[in-house]
């Protein structure tokens, strides 16, 4: 199995020392070998042993599931085939030499080190990883269409890690670190083989940090849990009204947009979190909303916001769209885009244009100057308005100078009948499933692929955790679409929109909800059908606490229960 290529070995982690006995909640007939042995495919069998009703015990049974989150394809295991494991003992052998890998690799031993540090001594064997990487190539940057999937083979002498490309390793690899669990007998890992792959290429969750500001340590720690959830996007709402927390180098006074000047994005800053993103196989996708939201764009520049005016003529000061008479405004958004398109490697470009009908009626309707340019141009209505800053900005973003992108637009841009060839739909409406799927489907008919938010506001909450509705929610399940049309459909993002959320709690409210979000656009649409409230709460109970045991500050899954370590 192994490449005739000449082969590097590397040991895993550093030297660490055991604490003399770390806590332990468990009785002996707990342990996983004393459970019926039959392989099976995980997420039948042995789940049962952890039925929600048994709150009491709960939490603590969450060492007994054979968890892998998201659920793989293809994951098959024997249940009293266990053994000691010890990161520290790990030979890793590959031919293949990638800063990715060898990123993805220490933070597996980092992650081990502190379960082993949970678990108390093992009497582990040496054992070798061998990493094998078909595709040569370290790539620069993650992009759609990487390829993900991996097949993982683990038994007590050889863990086999094979994929085309590093990515599948990075993935792989987060699997790894799921097999392994506290027990009785030290650190312990399940003999297993996987085969896996994602069902959707966009698997994306949308950060908002225009109405709250979060500090660059918090965005990589949720780019690091969309790693551990098989993420592959992080869509960066970097702009709206209320802050421009950004300061570009052509027009610098943008930046008084900003909350204030500690509220800032540096060029370095951004850079430093793609480049922490590109080695979790986690792509950044900028999005600069325009013409809405823009609120915050005329605190710096005022000339580039309309002025609004309500059916009276009085003025309104709530100037949130941008001027499409003034000159000024296409030079300020094309620089500004050069910058952004330069800065982010991403291929995809996300370009907003939700909501604007109401300020299009108090701004561009109500407003003089808009109405005398319309009629000069031969304009009779806001929607051709619209379309015409549609083609200008276009113009200056498809400029030769400019980065190639594929440009992502929300939904009502297109639904408003605005012509943007190629321009992939993300779809954020719909009150009900009917409607949201009627909304995917609009969109996919008109020829554009199609992104998914309408079922995964993470802002919205109730007093239990929403991901019986999350489950029920399928990105494909759409009426009278052809096959092809069906298969526009790119996949998906959970979205954390800023309003109710900053620095203090946007990490619990992402995750473990955003979790199931991760999982339905991973595994297979039979099994995330086939997921129900009961059916997923150990599981998620096992993540959640799983999550927090690495020292994430993430909510519980849902119900009562406690974790063996909690985060602190
Ligand atoms: N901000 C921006 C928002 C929303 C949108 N765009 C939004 C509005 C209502 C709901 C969810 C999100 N807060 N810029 C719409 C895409 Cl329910």
């Amino acid at each position: 199995m192994i490449t005739a290529r000449s082969h590097v070995s590397v040991t895993l982690g550093r030297s660490f020392s055991h604490p003399p006995s770390a806590p332990s909640s468990l009785e002996w007939d707990d342990v996983p070998t004393a459970l019926p042995s039959s392989p099976h495919l995980s997420g039948t069998g042995r789940l049962a042993r952890c039925a929600h009703k048994n709150h009491g015990k709960g939490r603590s049974d969450y060492r007994f599931i054979e968890n892998v989150w998201p659920q793989p394809r293809i994951f098959l295991q024997n249940d009293t085939d266990v053994f000691p494991f010890d990161p520290n003992l790990v030979k890793v052998v590959t031919a293949f030499s990638c800063d990715i890998m060898t990123s993805s690799l220490a933070g597996f031993s980092k992650r081990m080190s502190l379960v082993l540090s949970h678990s108390g001594p093992t009497k582990a064997q040496p054992l070798e990883l061998h990493v094998i990487v078909d595709d040569d190539k370290c790539p620069s940057t993650p992009q759609m269409g990487m390829v993900e999937s991996y097949s993982l083979s683990v038994n007590k002498t050889h863990i086999v890690l094979q994929s085309m490309q590093v990515w599948g390793i990075v993935r792989g690899l987060e699997s790894l670190s799921q097999l392994a669990f506290p027990s009785p007998i030290g650190l312990t890992m399940r003999v297993s083989h996987i085969e896996d792959a994602p069902r959707f290429p966009h698997r994306g969750l949308l950060l908002d940090t225009s109405r709250h500001f979060f500090s660059v340590r918090t965005i990589k720690a949720v780019i690091d849990l969309l790693a551990q959830n098989k993420f592959n996007v992080f869509h960066w709402h970097l702009t709206d009204n209320e802050s421009f927390p950004f300061k570009p180098k052509a027009y610098p006074e943008m930046v008084k947009g900003a909350f204030d000047e500690r509220h800032v994005y540096s060029q370095e800053e951004i850079k430093s979190i793609i480049a922490f993103a590109r080695l979790r196989g986690i792509r950044v996708i900028p999005e600069i909303d325009t013409p809405g939201h823009t609120r915050s764009w005329g605190v710096g520049i005022p000339a580039i916001t309309a002025r609004c005016f309500d059916k009276l003529g009085k003025e309104d000061n709530d100037r949130a769209i941008l001027d499409p008479t003034n000159p000024l405004t296409y030079d300020v958004v094309s620089a500004l885009f050069k910058e952004i398109f330069t800065l982010f490697p991403d291929r995809f470009a996300h370009l907003g244009g939700d909501e604007t009908s109401f300020w299009i009626t108090q701004c561009w309707e109500n407003n003089k100057n808009v109405t005398d340019y319309m009629k000069l141009w031969g304009m009779n209505t806001t929607s051709q308005l619209q379309q015409h800053y549609i083609d200008r900005l276009l113009n200056h973003l498809t400029a030769r100078d400019m980065p190639r992108k594929q440009f992502i637009v929300w939904q009502e841009l297109l639904d408003m009948g605005m012509k943007m060839d190629q321009a992939i739909g993300h779809v954020w409406t719909g009150n009900t499933k009917k409607e949201q799927m009627g909304n995917m489907a609009k969109i996919v008919k008109g020829g554009h692929f199609a992104i998914l938010s309408s079922c995964w506001y993470l802002d919205h909450i109730s007093w239990n955790i929403d991901v019986k509705e999350y489950y029920d929610c399928d990105p494909q399940d759409l009426e009278n679409v052809s096959e092809m049309e069906r298969g526009r459909v790119l996949g998906g993002e959970a979205a954390m929109w800023g309003e109710m959320v900053d620095e203090s709690n946007a990490l619990p409210r992402i995750f473990p909800r955003a979790s199931a979000v991760a999982e339905k656009l991973w595994s297979e649409e039979k099994y995330t059908k086939s997921v129900n409230g009961d059916k997923v709460w150990p599981r998620l109970y096992e993540w959640s606490c799983r999550m927090a045991e690495r020292g994430f500050p993430v909510q519980p899954g849902n119900g009562p229960g406690y974790c063996p370590f909690e985060y602190q």
